[in-house]
Formats: structure tokens, C-alpha cells, sequence
């Protein structure tokens, strides 16, 4: 990579941070970068690893099937499932920071944003 696309890298990069998160539903990993959406999943209990992240509605069928183990809830409220397609034990969050109930860590299959 030459000198000058690296700066051009590095401006984009600069760019989306500064920008309010605003994501496709089907890119869960576009957002790795910059944060401040109103949901984000994290792979670990510490809020570190960042697994994807959402302005608004919601997965069916998460990629990162059985990997979420700590949210960060910015606005709404958001309904997180343990089976696919809406289904199985559920737990409601509005804003805060959460760490997993052994129910739903590492099991989370689909989420929606209820509110
Ligand atoms: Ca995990």
C-alpha cells in the first residue's frame, strides 16, 4: 500500500468514527469500528470484542449465532432470544450496559428492537 492510500485509509476511518453509527441490517460487522449505535453485542463479558452493532430492527437468524455474551444498549429497547426466528427464553434491555444471564450468554440466536 503506497503512502497516500494508507492517509486516504486513515481519513475514511477518521470519517465513520466521528459519524453517528448507522448500519445495514445484513452488515453486522460493519460498525467494528467507531461504536455509539444503539445496540452493540460483545463476544466477551467485558464489553471488548465487538461482534456487531444496530441502529434499529433486528435478526431473525443472528450470524453471530450463540456468541453474544455482553450488551451495550444506547436507545430503545431491544428483546434478545435464545432460538432463531423470535423464539425460546427471552429477556427484554432498555439503556445500559449488561452482562449475559447464563440463559441467554453465548446463546442469543435473534434479537428485535421492541421499543
Ligand atoms: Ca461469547
Amino acid at each position: 500500500m503506497k503512502d497516500n492510500q494508507h492517509e486516504q485509509l486513515f481519513t475514511e476511518l477518521t470519517a465513520e468514527f466521528e459519524a453517528p453509527a448507522f448500519n445495514e441490517l445484513d452488515d453486522e460487522f460493519a460498525a467494528t469500528i467507531g461504536g455509539g449505535a444503539n445496540i452493540e453485542f460483545y463476544d466477551t463479558n467485558d464489553f471488548q470484542q465487538l461482534l456487531g452493532s444496530f441502529d434499529f430492527g433486528g435478526k431473525s437468524e443472528l450470524i453471530n449465532n450463540d456468541k453474544i455474551s455482553s450488551i451495550i444498549v444506547r436507545g430503545g429497547f431491544w428483546r434478545l432470544y435464545e432460538d432463531v426466528d423470535y423464539e425460546g427464553y427471552a429477556q427484554t434491555y432498555g439503556p445500559g450496559s449488561y452482562v449475559l444471564n447464563s440463559q441467554l450468554n453465548n446463546e442469543v440466536s435473534s434479537f428485535i428492537q421492541v421499543g
